[in-house]
């Protein structure tokens, strides 16, 4: 099979969701010396996307979305070692969780993924996290940085609740709050005062390294 003959094929095998040919897929492109990055760019989160839009459509429903992300994830959890092993030394520390209500993960294990590639050590809390478990964690984890992940507009405004508790906890000055997810913006995450937003995993880590820069400067050691 040639390179695009596999991309084309994941693509096509993770928009229906068949998780063993799309990890077959993945271990063959990993043998043939593939980049993980380009199976990741050029193929799953594509077809991702193309589940989305099929889903606004009405062409697809939530058992369709669930198993074509239950298929990137399988091939994520082969990728994940080789995207984040670049043995570089530890830059921060970077909390991260999806917010109360919210399910969706993909996105947040991806950015996750990328920061530890780029030398965080990442604290992830899973989905469904309620503001006083974001509070708890702070004060167990003393993170440089927490990251809150909402996927739904219905669910954007824990974001607020989460930035309220952190306050009230006393905790708001401790720590960088960073937002973000697919209906996320940043005119959205500068109104309710957050202190930084990236639309997705490669920007997540550019701007979280800006923001530790601009607080250590503040703050001298
Ligand atoms: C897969 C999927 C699901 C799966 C989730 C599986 C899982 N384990 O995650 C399942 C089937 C469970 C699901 C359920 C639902 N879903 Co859904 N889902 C999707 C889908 C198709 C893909 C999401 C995804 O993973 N994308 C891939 C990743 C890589 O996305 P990404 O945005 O590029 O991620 C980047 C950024 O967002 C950013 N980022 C992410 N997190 C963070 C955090 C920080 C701090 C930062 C800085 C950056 C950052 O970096 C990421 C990596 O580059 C989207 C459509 C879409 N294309 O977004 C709908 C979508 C998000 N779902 C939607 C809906 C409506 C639902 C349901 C309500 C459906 C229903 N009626 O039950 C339920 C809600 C369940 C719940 N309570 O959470 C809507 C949301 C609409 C809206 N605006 O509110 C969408 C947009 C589909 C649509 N077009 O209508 N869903």
């Amino acid at each position: 099979m040639t390179s695009d003959e596999i991309l084309a094929g994941l693509y096509d095998e993770t928009l229906v969701g068949n998780g063993p040919a799309v990890l077959e897929l993945t271990h063959e492109a990993l043998a043939q010396g593939m980049l993980p990055g380009t199976l990741l760019f050029d193929a799953l989160i594509p077809a991702l996307e193309e589940v989305g839009a099929r889903f606004e459509r009405g062409d697809f429903f939530v058992p369709e979305m669930l198993i074509a992300g239950r298929a990137m994830a399988g091939a994520m959890e082969v990728l994940r070692p080789l995207l984040a092993d670049t043995g570089v030394e530890t830059i921060g520390k970077f909390l991260m969780g999806t917010v109360k209500g919210d399910v969706h993960d993909i996105g947040k294990n991806l950015v996750n993924i990328m920061l530890e590639g780029a030398g965080f050590e990442v604290v992830d809390l899973g989905v469904q996290v309620a503001p006083e478990r974001f509070v708890a964690a702070i004060e167990e984890h003393r993170p440089d940085i927490v990251g809150f992940s909402a996927f739904l507009t219905t669910t954007m405004p824990m974001f607020k609740a989460n930035l309220n508790a952190l306050e009230k906890a006393g905790l708001r000055d401790s720590v960088i709050v960073m937002v973000g997810g697919a209906p996320v913006t940043q005119e959205y995450a500068d109104a309710v005062g957050a202190d930084g937003y990236a639309a997705d995993a490669s920007a997540t880590v550019k701007r979280a390294k800006a923001l530790l820069e601009q607080r250590r400067a503040k703050v001298p050691a």
